[in-house]
């Protein structure tokens, strides 16, 4: 049994700061298109300049990328796309060499449909594999088992002619959902998780945890929006904390590893069961409510509008159901949403500024920040013309969809523009080389047309830059454990556009302003004199007090003399 920590007070996972990459689109090394492991180790230096402790790395494992990784046909191996086991492990001891962790991304719910595992069950009713996923007899008039529909449009179960049964897949018809009641699935699992962590990962990343453990009545949703189903149906199941503490029974107590699980479908009311500190299970999940903030009944690209009303609701009520229990990871963007300058900021005049202030977010709140590759040089959304030019399933999945209820493709690309994950799939932008100098070769999907004004080289050149704020802001909370542990406290009495909230530990009392508006703004301070820690419109280091004003997404952090 690895004792965490031994004796510190927080863990060294609570005080981390995660950066997430997505390999495809990081950087090509080989002139083929596709970004891959050596050219993520020529650009660590990068990532280290920030003062990340933790890179997140997305699926690496052969795959026919159906869903761009997260369907994977071999977990104890590389894809040729990224390179060899040799890169891995060179990737893993320049990763450590420079003082930082890897955590792999695992999927745990669903395989590809090439995985042996289905390949022998799809195979045969009386194959030995058969029971390693969910396979039923059609319902009684024919057609498929319930109502379930998968995340990514359409009925969650697919019909094989040969065997006359239904397999289920929430996601898409090429990622079977596995069977956690079968104990081979369990120990096959633990055997490829352990695999990993004996060659030194430091930890995992776990795609849709919540949903490994199926109802397994199979009774149809009764819920019309599909947050719902996700909720009260896929997630949460009857068995799910028996299963992850039997994983971290046999896996993650033996090694001091951090565990983020992917928490869609987790609530305020139950997260404290998946990460409690008391529970054996997590270290901690993200949750996708302020994600999933504007998202119609039906699906994302049926959008409403968001509010910072509703945004700052979410933060303190999953703040509040934490106590001092449970733990989260929080971040505004990954490989799955749009860029958070464009979602949550001003992706146009006051793009420096906002793309600051959200890092301020991120990096003052109560919760392990995860950065996104080339959010800290402020990679925007991306608005492709043709949807040819799209990559990804869920959307050309939801196009479709979407020609079949008489939309044309150009009002469905509207939504793409600013729903799609494709936003956030572009490669980095490098340099003003040609395609941002993310490959020699023609990349797998189309580079932003801002490349040669928004790229990394330019944000080194330029003190003020977004990657030298997202730098000091993290040795800022790293020196600074209130904005790590501290209690949160949204402040009342606030300007609408201004979200201020203070933290406070042992005596210490910060503050954190943000303007999330393009016009100024008035506040009045709590009384006494604060001290400019950081902020996003110049020098720090000066004193308020009482009425001031904020200029457009200025943010401000302040600590009480
Ligand atoms: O994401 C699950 C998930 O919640 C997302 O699919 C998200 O809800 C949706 O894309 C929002 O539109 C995980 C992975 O992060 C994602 O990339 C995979 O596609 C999915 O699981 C299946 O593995
Ligand atoms: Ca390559």
């Amino acid at each position: 049994m690895h004792q965490e920590n031994e004796g510190k007070l927080t863990p060294w996972w609570k005080e981390s700061v995660i950066y997430q990459i997505y390999p495809r689109s990081f950087q090509d090394s080989n002139g083929d298109g596709i970004g891959d492991i050596p050219g993520i180790i020529s650009r660590l230096d990068h990532i280290h300049g920030l003062g990340v402790d933790v890179i997140w790395l997305s699926p690496f494992y052969p795959s026919p990328n159906a869903d761009m990784g997260y369907d994977i046909a071999d977990y104890k191996n590389i894809h040729t796309d990224y390179g060899t086991m040799e890169d891995f492990d060179h990737l893993l001891s320049e990763i450590h060499s420079r003082g930082m962790k890897l955590i792999i991304d695992i999927v745990l719910n669903h395989t590809s449909e090439t995985h042996p595992w289905f390949i022998e069950s799809r195979s045969s009713i009386d194959n030995p594999y058969r029971r390693y996923y969910f396979w039923k007899d059609p319902a009684p008039g024919g057609g498929p088992p319930n109502n379930w529909q998968s995340f990514f449009g359409g009925p969650a179960w697919t019909f094989d002619h040969s065997t006359g049964q239904y397999y289920l897949h929430l996601f898409t018809k090429e990622q079977p959902d596995v069977n956690w009641e079968n104990e081979h699935v369990r120990q096959a699992y633990r055997d490829i998780l352990r695999f990993w962590l004996d060659k030194g990962v430091d930890g995992f990343r776990l795609d849709v945890i919540p949903l490994i453990s199926k109802r397994l009545d199979f009774k149809d949703t009764p819920y019309a929006d599909f947050q719902h189903t996700i909720q009260y149906v896929y997630s949460n199941g009857d068995r799910i904390h028996e299963y992850i503490k039997w994983l971290h029974h046999e896996v993650f107590s033996d090694y001091p590893v951090m565990t983020l699980g992917e928490g869609p479908g987790i609530m305020p009311s139950n997260v404290n069961l998946y990460t409690g500190n008391d529970r054996s299970e997590l270290n901690m999940i993200y949750h996708l409510d302020h994600m999933f903030i504007d998202f119609g009944d039906g699906d994302k690209f049926d959008h409403g509008e968001w509010t910072l009303e509703k945004f700052m609701k979410i933060f303190d009520e999953w703040d509040e159901a934490l106590g001092d229990s449970g733990w989260i990871s929080i971040s505004l963007d990954n490989h799955d949403f749009p860029r958070m300058v464009s979602r949550f900021g001003n992706d146009g005049e006051y793009w420096k500024q906002s793309a600051k202030l959200l890092a301020t977010c991120i990096l003052t709140m109560r919760g392990t920040p995860g950065i996104y590759q080339g959010s800290e040089i402020g990679m925007k959304n991306v608005a492709f013309q043709r949807i040819e030019d799209y990559r990804d399933v869920e959307t050309l999945n939801f196009h479709r969809k979407y020609l079949d209820k008489g939309f044309t493709t150009e009002e469905f690309l509207k939504r793409v523009h600013r729903q799609g994950r494709d936003n956030a799939r572009t490669p980095v932008q490098w340099s003003d080389a040609p395609n941002g100098g993310f490959t020699t070769g023609e990349p797998w999907i189309g580079v932003h047309p801002e490349y040669r004004e928004i790229n990394a080289a330019n944000a080194l050149d330029d003190p003020d830059s977004i990657y030298y704020y997202y730098r000091d802001m993290i040795a800022l909370r790293k020196q600074n454990p209130v904005l790590v542990t501290g209690v949160y406290k949204r402040l009342s009495g606030m300007p609408d556009n201004i979200f201020a909230y203070s933290r406070q530990l042992e005596g210490e009392i910060w503050l954190v302003v943000l303007n999330f508006y393009e016009g100024t703004a008035q506040i009045v301070l709590p009384p006494g004199v604060w001290k400019s820690k950081i902020n996003n419109y110049g020098p720090s280091g000066e004193l308020y007090r009482g009425s001031t004003q904020l200029e457009p997404w200025q943010s401000m952090v302040l600590k009480k003399n």
